[in-house]
């Protein structure tokens, strides 16, 4: 009986370590990903194209296909978070791109807040890009 509950208690607790791995696996793999711009900085203006790459960290290529669920351009760096501005996908712009367009009012620092989701991965990719606006 007493060997029982032990063989038991010991598969449990394999499982819940292997469970344990597989999630962290997950949540190693989506940190892998990341948006990066294309062009540090853009022209203050109406109608401003940005264009960014997402990239895997591991095999250093750019990732295609990417839903990308969430977007936010705001001057949060320079102070400014509540001085957000309507941003739209664009299309175009090679696989592992992804194009968007917006109007930058006023010079300084934006911030592009993007939340994509990748073909065949959990969880979600989230990046913060700072883009300059320069005259
Ligand atoms: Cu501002």
């Amino acid at each position: 009986m007493k060997t029982l509950q032990f063989a038991r208690a010991v598969r449990a607790a394999l499982i819940v370590a292997a469970i344990g791995s597989a999630s962290t696996a997950a949540l190693a793999d989506i940190r892998d990903y990341k948006f990066e711009l294309v062009d540090q900085s853009v022209k203050v203006g109406p109608d401003k194209v940005i264009t960014v790459r997402l990239m895997n960290g591991k095999t250093g290529m750019a990732v295609p296909d990417a839903v990308i669920f969430a977007t936010r351009l705001d001057m949060a760096p320079d102070g400014m978070p509540e001085m957000a501005t309507k941003i739209v996908r664009e299309p175009g712009g090679e696989p592992g791109s992804y194009r968007f367009k917006a109007a930058f009012g006023m010079e300084g620092r934006w911030q592009l807040s993007l939340g994509a989701k990748v073909q065949g991965e959990t969880g979600t990719v989230e990046s913060k890009l700072v883009i300059t606006a320069q005259k």
